[in-house]
């Protein structure tokens, strides 16, 4: 039995001459961002990609098949899809055999690439422990991934969103390596600094590529998690950003707002809060960590040939 993945033909053929190539999530395009900021910014994560030597598979699941990389066409349907499901792990195969349209997770994203020989993937940012899971248990998916899938995924940090020192004590307990690029502290998404040091450092992609083709020599399983801060131009101070997460907590609880509504509510609900601030240093980060993720993608397949 093999799985049931589509190649778009320019991904098939980098993947076979061994060049570097980037997936790219789509569950960041259907809940993470409104339409069309969504579609123009996925359009221009594949050229930030392309303009950086590697070529873009952006992923997601439609008419039964795990497609690694998408037409224009394709991208544009899924943009503007209202009803596209949000697959992570536990939803992946249902979505296929049902045949319907599924955006990708950070963790569905991790498994499609690992099936099609993707070892690096870009996104904005990962799911995490989110505050008050010691009453709600509500700790993404995203983090048991990292520990059990082999792709090295470069994200901005967790969002304050989420409770930071809780997540990296379940990627520590994962076995994942998370490493701050360029700084000692783990960046917090919209800004360069969280007050918590992060668990290792690394100032090159060369030397990210090396971890990771040293995991695999070691028959370690899992990823690692690389957390690029925000380019410093595109930082929002927190005193303007706290506020809005607080208040999109607190309509998330007032609404009883409960499992996988839960992260795509508060992120609708902070960019309109911040009049979309928010939205244009979340693009500004995506970009930023699809040239690093290119790099690294570059490094690797150089080890490799
Ligand atoms: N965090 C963001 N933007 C996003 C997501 C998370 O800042 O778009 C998306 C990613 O696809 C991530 C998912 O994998 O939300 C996590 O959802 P949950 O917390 O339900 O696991
Ligand atoms: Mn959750």
């Amino acid at each position: 039995m093999i799985a049931p993945l589509t190649f778009a033909p320019e991904v098939r053929t980098a993947l076979d001459a061994g060049r570097p190539v980037v997936a790219l999530e789509s569950t960041i395009i259907t809940h993470g961002m409104p339409y069309p900021q969504n579609l123009e910014t996925a359009r221009a994560v594949e050229a930030e990609v392309r303009a950086h030597g590697a070529t873009p598979a952006t992923i997601a699941v439609m008419g039964g098949k795990i497609h690694i990389g998408l037409t224009a066409a394709e991208l544009e349907t899924l943009a503007q899809s209202e009803n596209a499901m949000k697959v992570s792990r536990a939803d992946l195969a249902v979505c296929l055999a049902k045949g319907a349209v599924g955006a990708t997770t950070v963790a569905a994203t991790m498994i499609c690439a690992a099936l099609a020989g993707i070892a690096v993937f870009a996104t904005g940012g990962i799911g995490g422990v989110h505050r008050g899971a010691e009453d709600t248990f509500d700790i993404s998916a995203d983090l048991a991934e990292l520990g059990l899938t082999p792709v090295t995924v470069v994200a901005a940090g967790a969002k304050a969103i989420l409770d930071l020192p809780k997540t990296l004590e379940v990627l520590e307990t994962n076995g994942v390596p998370v490493f701050a690029y360029g700084q000692d502290e783990f960046p917090a998404f919209w800004s360069r600094s969280s007050g918590l040091p992060a668990p290792l450092r690394a100032d090159t992609p060369g030397e990210i590529a090396a971890a990771h083709l040293m995991r695999a020599r070691l028959g370690l399983s899992g990823g690692q998690l690389v957390a690029n801060p925000i380019p410093p131009e595109a930082e929002i101070p927190r005193a303007e950003i706290v506020p809005a997460i607080e208040a999109a907590l607190a309509e998330a609880a007032a609404q009883h707002v409960a499992a996988k509504e839960v992260t795509p509510f508060l992120l609708a609900k902070i960019y309109a809060l911040t009049e979309g601030r928010s939205l244009a240093a979340n693009i500004a980060l995506v970009l930023s960590n699809a040239r690093l993720a290119s790099a690294i993608a570059a490094e690797i397949s150089a080890a490799q040939h």
